[in-house]
């Protein structure tokens, strides 16, 4: 089925935030935010900007009538600082005037007096002086003291990798409007509604129910809107409150990179120990997770870091250690992996530098440790229905690995200035979120009586195609056209206590609500249908009514109508919460993923060595889908994924200076792929595998994973550099920018 939005895309009559019709008065809102990392704040002048042309009022701490205070998992994070700032881009105040261009002119009236503070904004540096977001916590399994007397090879070492600007097309923006008795409306941009509804309801001291969040749909969130959407819409929310007028916010480019947190850096300690036969013995790694200047989602980011440490890979003993560091960077974020990713690449590292001390192919000590049937990981899950050497092997021989290696040894052997590199990138990647309790979902469906359908459910569309995923789900279940199903905005009064829309999670939570409401309602249209026969021996197909396989001379709106006349209740409201999983903090064990996703990735690029530039040649993936209920909508997540990760290795580098100040601010110095540095193929195959039970339909969730097959790109490189230069130790620090790989080429 094609999804359901191609068609208003194209066309550009899609809503998003900034498309809504605005009501006569609308206001407009412009944050004001710090110019330095970390002050005291002596005194702040809104006099002059008070008086400018167009300015009805400018917001403080002081205004706020509830809690200033915006922290989901610790409550660090003030709305608006108070007497202290701590990252350039933190809100200090919110200009609202009657036009943006008059808010941006009275911002530069706005005088601030800081006393300034030492800045902070190496992870490392925050970690030795003691400046932790949350206590560090530990993972582990066997026994690492004992274990390194048995290894073969020990090695150790460090690796880097920097974070990542999400970069969705929509930027951050919300719309307030008040309803009656003080309640407000807020369109907000985000993946969670419900933690902004819960947000706007502290930061104004009125209850939940009061505040009605609606989301259309987002130009793309990454992550980068599951925590990060909250504040916009609490300012507006905060303004429509006070002023009682409708006020809207929607952020330009380089506000929004400035003042918006991104994937988390990380730098790490490993230490790898091997049996002969590349057995991966051992394993202790000590991550360092750069935070920023409050928690954000960070402790939850830390903790899956920690549950992918190993990667896909069975380690009998490992400790792994996770610190997050706070320094005076904007809070960064989810973003696509939540800190799985960062996990993986350090293990990739590890593998990496025993591959090259001990003159074998990465690849050997990669296969001989993928997880197995039955293999515990770190943190006490059971492996089952694995299909890591699945993957693998079928990669392997789809693309003719060992053609391919030769063929690059050929090339390198026969050019100087032009070398190849090939690298292998196995996923595996649990689903669910980490923190158990957040794992459930619920749908609303309601039959009106002319037969059409209107579904509301918690999930966020955000370019992903959750929505056309929850239209097959409807279509498949009451067999009618698809043109019959209408998906509404998510909405806080039509479902309510929702989970963000993260994890990768959207359609097997959302989608499992959903199929079970629609059963329900089948479950009451049958007797609909045949009073007196045998009332499951009903089905509808192709929107008609048969009993067993024999059509029967009742349309689904001839049904539908009926169940009316007959006062049977055509709408449901069901609950979904995923079954199995569990989680112990006290002891770091448990089941937390209902299943993992695999693959299995082969990278290929060249290098010109007189420039440094790179050009990936081909990537070549094996995936398992399980049974992909949309192979469009999930063939591009994968693409989608992919180049994200590639672009995170390769070109995409945040910069910061000492101060803490963010230079590749722009899309001029902070460069994404496009279309001429994607790889020129992108090959797919979907490996043959059951599915999950706890997947949707068994079609496994696909949002996150494919970014992980990036990470081979890196490693490609690497592989490329050494072919050049054999004799330099290289340093594993992420992304691979031509710069770097220059430096790296040349690297005595
Ligand atoms: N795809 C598009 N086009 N836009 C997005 O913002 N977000 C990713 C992924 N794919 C995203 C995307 C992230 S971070 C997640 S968690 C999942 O989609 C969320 O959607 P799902 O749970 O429905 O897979
Ligand atoms: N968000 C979250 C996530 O709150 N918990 C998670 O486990 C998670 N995983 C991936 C992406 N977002
Ligand atoms: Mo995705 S990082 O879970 O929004």
């Amino acid at each position: 089925m094609i999804n359901i939005d191609a068609q208003n895309h194209v066309k550009g009559q899609s809503i998003y935030l900034d498309d809504i019709q605005e009501l006569q008065g609308t206001l407009y809102a412009l944050p004001f935010d710090a110019t330095v990392a970390h002050a005291k704040i002596v005194s702040i002048d809104l006099e002059a900007a008070r008086q400018s042309q167009g300015i009805v009022a400018i917001l403080t701490a002081k205004d706020v009538p509830g809690e200033n205070q915006i922290g989901g998992i610790i409550p660090d994070e003030p709305l608006f600082a108070e007497d202290e700032v701590h990252f350039r881009g933190m809100a200090i105040a919110l200009i609202v005037g009657d036009s943006e261009h008059h808010c941006r002119q009275a911002a530069k009236l706005i005088k601030v007096v800081y006393d300034e503070l030492p800045v902070i904004v190496d992870p490392r540096e925050a970690q030795a002086k003691g400046k932790l977001i949350v206590p560090p916590r530990t993972f582990r399994l066997g026994n690492t003291t004992d274990a390194w007397a048995q290894c073969d090879h020990v090695f150790e070492g460090r690796s880097d990798v920097n974070g990542q600007e999400h970069l969705y097309i929509e930027t951050q923006g919300a719309y307030a409007r008040n309803k009656e008795d003080g309640s407000i409306v807020v369109s907000s941009s985000t993946q969670g509604p419900t933690a902004v509804q819960r947000t706007v309801s502290r930061v104004l001291g009125i209850p939940m129910h009061k505040i009605e969040i609606d989301t259309v749909r987002l130009g793309g969130g990454f992550g980068g809107k599951e925590d990060q959407a909250t504040p916009w819409a609490v300012m507006v929310a905060l303004a429509t409150h006070l002023l009682r007028k409708p006020v809207k916010f929607s952020m330009h480019r380089m506000d929004d990179m400035r003042m918006t947190g991104k994937r988390h850096p990380y730098s790490a300690d490993f230490k790898i120990g091997l049996s002969k036969d590349l057995k991966i013995l051992a394993y202790e790694v000590t991550h360092y997770q750069n935070a920023g200047a409050a928690a954000d989602l960070s402790p939850a980011v830390m903790e899956r870091t920690l549950f992918h440490s190993t990667g896909s890979y069975f380690i009998p003993n490992v400790v792994a250690t996770a610190y997050s560091c706070k320094t005076n960077l904007p809070p960064n974020t989810a973003f696509r992996g939540f800190g799985g990713p960062q996990g993986k690449f350090a293990m990739e590292a590890a593998i990496v530098t025993a591959a090259d001390a001990l003159g074998v192919d990465a690849s050997e000590i990669q296969k001989a440790n993928l997880f197995a049937e039955g293999d515990e990981i770190s943190f006490g899950q059971i492996m089952t229905q694995v299909n890591a050497s699945k993957a693998w092997d079928d990669c392997m021989a789809t693309y003719g690995y060992a053609d391919r290696q030769k063929a690059v040894a050929d090339f390198n052997a026969s050019n100087d200035r032009f070398k190849k590199g090939l690298a292998i990138q196995p996923i595996c990647f649990g689903i669910s979120f980490t923190n158990t309790m957040m794992n459930h979902a619920r749908a609303l469906v309601h039959i009106y009586y002319d037969g059409s359908v209107v579904v509301s459910t918690g999930a966020v569309e955000m370019g992903q195609g959750v929505n056309t995923k929850m239209v097959q789900i409807v279509t498949s279940i009451f067999g009618i056209h698809p043109s019959r199903v209408r998906i509404e905005s998510t909405n806080t009064l039509r479902v309510a206590n929702t989970s963000p829309t993260a994890a990768s999670a959207g359609a097997d939570l959302n989608g499992k609500a959903l199929e079970i409401a629609c059963k329900n309602l089948l479950a009451r249209l049958k007797p609909v249908a045949f009073a007196d026969a045998d009332p499951e021996s009903m089905q509808i197909m192709e929107e008609w009514v048969y009993k067993g396989n024999v059509k029967t001379d009742l349309s689904w709106t001839d049904l539908i109508m009926k169940a009316f006349t007959m006062r049977v209740a055509l709408s449901e409201n069901a609950h979904y919460a995923t079954p199995t999983i569990h989680y112990d903090k006290t002891k770091e064990k448990g089941h937390p993923f209902a299943y993992h996703v695999y693959g299995t990735a082969l990278v290929e690029v060249t290098v010109d060595c007189l420039r440094g530039t790179y050009d990936f040649d081909r990537i070549d993936i094996v995936h398992d889908f399980g049974q992909s209920m949309n192979t469009a909508v999930d063939n591009g997540q994968i693409e989608g994924g992919v180049v994200q990760g590639i672009g995170w290795m390769t070109l995409e580098e945040i910069v910061y200076n000492e101060q803490g100040r963010l230079l590749s601010n722009a899309l001029s110095t902070y460069k994404v792929p496009d279309i001429y540095s994607v790889p020129k193929q992108i090959n797919l195959k979907h490996l043959d595998t059951e599915g999950h039970e706890l997947a949707i339909k068994k079609s496994k969730a696909v949002g996150e994973p494919p970014l992980m097959y990036g990470i081979g790109a890196y490693y490609a490189i690497r592989s490329a550099i050494m072919a050049f230069n054999p004799s330099a130790t290289l340093a594993v620090d992420a992304p691979y920018t031509p710069e770097k790989v220059l430096m790296d080429l040349y690297k005595k």
